[in-house]
């Protein structure tokens, strides 16, 4: 992600050179206190809050009720690959079980919120979140990020507060139980496909491979393909090759520098349990105007694996897992995106809008019929923010609210309240300052993985330096219809976490991040008025 070979300023609007300068800061143990700049408040992008239905007035009603029986949250957390679920949900959880200072995290904030712990999840059949293992990767020495998930998880984590509304008060409500639910994004793109035959998906899956933004990656499968002919007899070997070079063509557009986002199977990218088992062993294939297809042909056989995938993979995952949601947090790479240029904005945008789409309530969305799904907010926060100056963080804001406005109209949504902020669940850098050429520039400061490059400069992982990342432009309609101004230079440097501070009471001080208490606010605030 972070090759910059001009050695230019990543997405400027008025260019200026990427820099990196060794930091004269102090090494470890320090825990990068934030300039007082940086902690200005940002304002937050208007929520849109949607018309809302009688049905949630009787949900809410419904919630209140429940809060009285069992009062549990579940709280989904998604996002697309390494987009930054599992720090957010580490991070979260750390801050709330140490007791972290939340200025926007109202019952925190007014001292309501009297203690957090972890308890067992309610679902046996769920792999637990293994929030100990992340725990030990981000306070290691030197920390480091945990490692990639791939399976959905779990993780039961109590609040115990005091109430403010007098009928807790009256019941002795105190405590609520938050299920927090980890689950790739790319799930959910697969709800169209309910809807899709298999030559239908098959049709829309080569045309979107045959635009020019995904055409050299599928070079191999598409010549696969021609010299396939799917009216002859199904082979297993000949299947898993074109449903090889499909995933590979998928994985490939998935990575850096195209950053694609809407690319179904989900499960194809993030097989959990089922890799290699003949639901996932399939791949579009031409059906060249054929009108039917024989019994045991290579097109049956592609179409059997298919159906199967939906009935025994999408199916459950929304019935057994999504459509039991209370709340979700959308997490999304905006930087990442924004990094790949236009095809990668607009692949992020309808990634967005087919998600949005999952989460619309209402009597024609094929969803709520199927399953009735009862979210009720979501949020969607564009994550990494450390990796800008703070002096870009509103703009960032603003670029992900924009984004989120348009796949709303896009899928004309209407349902869970929605908001938009730019975060960082733990926050790698600290602002500093550096001057070049008689000019200051703002920087963040923090330590390069090792790997890293900017320019010619290869980091090894050792050292802090102050690297002027670029500033993003004032207004997001630009950085959005012209993500790439400068070609190929739009890279950010990825920081290694922050060094861990022990406190004398034997835990760990609470992980810096930006905005954290605020999107747990729009999360979950209102169940523990
Ligand atoms: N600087 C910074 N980097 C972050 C932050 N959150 C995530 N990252 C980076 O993003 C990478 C992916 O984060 P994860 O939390 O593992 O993302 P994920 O969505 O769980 O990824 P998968 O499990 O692969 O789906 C990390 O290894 C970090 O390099 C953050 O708050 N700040
Ligand atoms: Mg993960």
């Amino acid at each position: 992600m972070t090759r910059n070979p001009k050695n230019k300023p990543a997405l400027s609007s008025a260019p200026r050179a990427a820099i990196a300068c060794r930091s004269s800061g102090t090494r470890k143990g320090t825990a990068f206190p934030l300039s007082r700049s940086a902690e200005r408040n940002i304002e937050n992008v208007p929520i849109s809050t949607l018309t809302r239905g009688t049905v949630d007035v009787f949900r809410n009603v419904g919630h209140f009720a429940s809060d009285l029986v069992e009062p549990s949250v579940r709280l989904g957390v998604t996002g697309l690959a390494r987009s930054g679920k599992t720090v957010f949900i580490t991070s979260l959880v750390h801050n709330l079980l140490s007791g972290s200072r939340m200025p926007f995290f109202e019952a925190a904030a007014h001292g309501r919120l009297t203690r957090a712990y972890l308890e067992p999840q309610p679902d046996d059949q769920v792999p637990r979140f293994d929030f100990e293992r992340h725990m030990a990767d981000l306070t290691a020495d030197p920390p480091r990020w945990p490692e990639s998930t791939r399976r959905i998880s779990q993780l039961r984590i109590a609040l115990e507060y005091e109430p403010r509304n007098f009928w807790k008060k009256r019941f002795g409500y105190r405590r609520l139980n938050i299920d927090i639910v980890d689950y790739p994004g790319e799930w959910l793109l697969d709800l169209p496909l309910l809807s899709l035959d298999y030559r239908a998906w098959s049709e829309q899956a080569l045309a979107q491979s045959r635009v020019p933004a995904r055409k050299q990656a599928a070079k191999a499968w598409h010549s696969a393909l021609r010299e396939s002919d799917a009216s002859t007899l199904g082979d297993e070997l000949q299947a898993q090759r074109l449903s090889d070079l499909f995933k590979a063509y998928l994985r490939e557009v998935r990575a850096d520098p195209y950053a694609l986002s809407t690319l179904t199977p989900g499960r194809f990218l993030m097989p959990g349990d089922l890799e290699g088992s003949p639901a996932l062993t399939f791949s579009p294939l031409d059906s060249q105007g054929e009108e039917s297809f024989a019994k045991g042909s290579l097109f049956a056989m592609m179409e059997r694996r298919y159906e199967a995938y939906k009935r025994h993979v999408v199916k459950p995952f929304f019935r057994d897992h999504f459509a039991r949601l209370d709340r979700q947090i959308v997490l999304a790479d905006v930087l990442a995106a924004l990094n790949g240029g236009r095809p990668a904005v607009a692949e992020l945008e309808t990634a967005m809008t087919d998600i949005l789409a999952t989460f619309r309530t209402g009597a024609n969305s094929l969803w709520s019929s199927l399953f009735a799904p009862r979210i009720d907010r979501v949020v969607f926060a564009a994550t990494k923010a450390d990796h800008l100056h703070h002096s870009s963080h509103d703009r960032l804001d603003a670029i992900l609210g924009v984004l989120t406005e348009t796949a709303m109209a896009k899928a004309k949504y209407a349902g869970a309240e929605v908001k938009a902020l730019a975060i960082a669940a733990i926050r790698a850098t600290r602002e500093g300052r550096a001057k070049r050429n008689g000019e200051t520039l703002p920087c963040i400061v923090g330590y390069p993985l090792a790997g890293e490059t900017i320019g010619r400069r290869q980091f090894d992982g050792t050292e802090a330096f102050a690297i002027f990342p670029g500033d993003l432009p004032e207004d997001p309609a630009i950085a959005l219809k012209n993500p790439r101004a400068e070609a190929d230079d739009v890279r950010f440097v990825r920081f290694r976490p922050p060094d861990p501070v022990l406190l004398p009471s034997g835990i760990y001080a609470p992980f810096p991040n930006i905005r954290l208490d605020r999107a747990l606010q729009a999360l979950i605030g209102d169940r523990l008025a």
